[in-house]
């Protein structure tokens, strides 16, 4: 058995790369790596590594993470600049026994020395994106507008597992915000023995229930990853809001070791996309459950 999910309509083209991988017997650190760089890759996706939105100042700023479910290592780098695949970043990142979650210059560092390609990330497109929000941004600036994290989740042949995420945030985040893409624990978190799961929303709002996480303890008590995913979602909003009032946007999808998946949302039109042996990746389009 083998299998894949992860956020966003985004991602299926990725999925088919590692789909090609996965069923050749291939390891999924080297599919959800190939997957989640396509996605970088692609300019006209818009919170993922080229392409992606600005903060205030007119960065591109990317966060990154990576985890392996066997050694339970994890490489993450957040508020990188002017890399072209922060996820490779990540990874190797990953191999390190200390320092494996750089950000800012000190990531910088570490991918020049480590012979990373260098890229000016922010694309026209974008640029016209910020103009025009900062137009718009006198009757009100709101950090947040709609969400495209790119998080997966990967079962290979052998029962490893993996769990990734790539993005470049909140559009119009301060310079040095990171979200929960690359927190392990909140973004992402995988154990072969038990399944993974990954994150997109509000990062501010996801780490206050470290739901990926959550998810995993849940399956490892025994959940199916779909109930696991509703209750960390639902318990965590109702939560939310009897404490503060309010709940951000909180999406997740998760996998098990045995390949079955699960997916919740607290939004209107979340996708997401699963590949499974013999199977092309499907794209799949859910409404807020409960
Ligand atoms: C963040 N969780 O930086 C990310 C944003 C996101 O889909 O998921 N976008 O808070």
């Amino acid at each position: 058995m083998w299998g894949m999910i992860a956020t966003w309509r985004m991602a299926k083209e990725g999925l088919e790369i590692a789909q090609d991988i996965l069923s050749h017997h291939g390891d999924a650190g080297d599919a959800i790596e190939k997957a989640i760089q396509a996605v970088e890759d692609f300019p006209y996706y818009k919170s993922v590594g080229y392409g992606g939105l600005p903060n205030e100042e007119m960065e591109v700023e990317l966060d990154a993470a990576y985890m392996d479910g066997n050694t339970l290592s994890v490489g993450a780098i957040g508020a990188i600049k002017d890399f072209a695949n922060p996820i490779s970043i990540a990874r190797r990142l990953s191999h390190e026994k200390v320092n494996c979650i750089l950000v800012g210059e000190g990531a910088e560092k570490f991918a020049h020395k480590e012979g990373f390609e260098r890229k000016n990330m922010l694309t026209d497109r974008a640029r016209i994106h910020y103009r025009r929000r900062i137009k718009e941004s006198s009757q009100q600036l709101k950090p947040y507008t709609g969400h495209d994290t790119v998080g997966m989740v990967c079962l290979d042949e052998t029962g490893k597992m993996t769990a990734a995420t790539s993005t470049s945030g909140l559009f119009m985040k301060k310079k040095g915000r990171i979200g929960d893409s690359p927190i392990i624990g909140s973004g992402f978190y995988v154990d072969s023995d038990i399944g993974g799961a990954s994150a997109t929303g509000l990062g501010e709002d996801l780490m206050k229930g470290c739901i990926s996480y959550e998810i995993v303890q849940l399956m490892a008590k025994g959940m199916h990853p779909q109930q696991a995913c509703e209750k960390a979602v639902f318990d965590l909003e109702e939560k939310l809001k009897q404490r503060r009032g309010e709940a951000g946007d909180l999406s997740v999808v998760a996998m098990n070791h045995r390949g079955e998946f699960g997916v919740a949302t607290n939004i209107d039109g979340f996708s997401f996309v699963v590949c499974l042996p013999q199977q092309s990746p499907i794209v799949y389009l859910v409404e807020r459950q409960g």
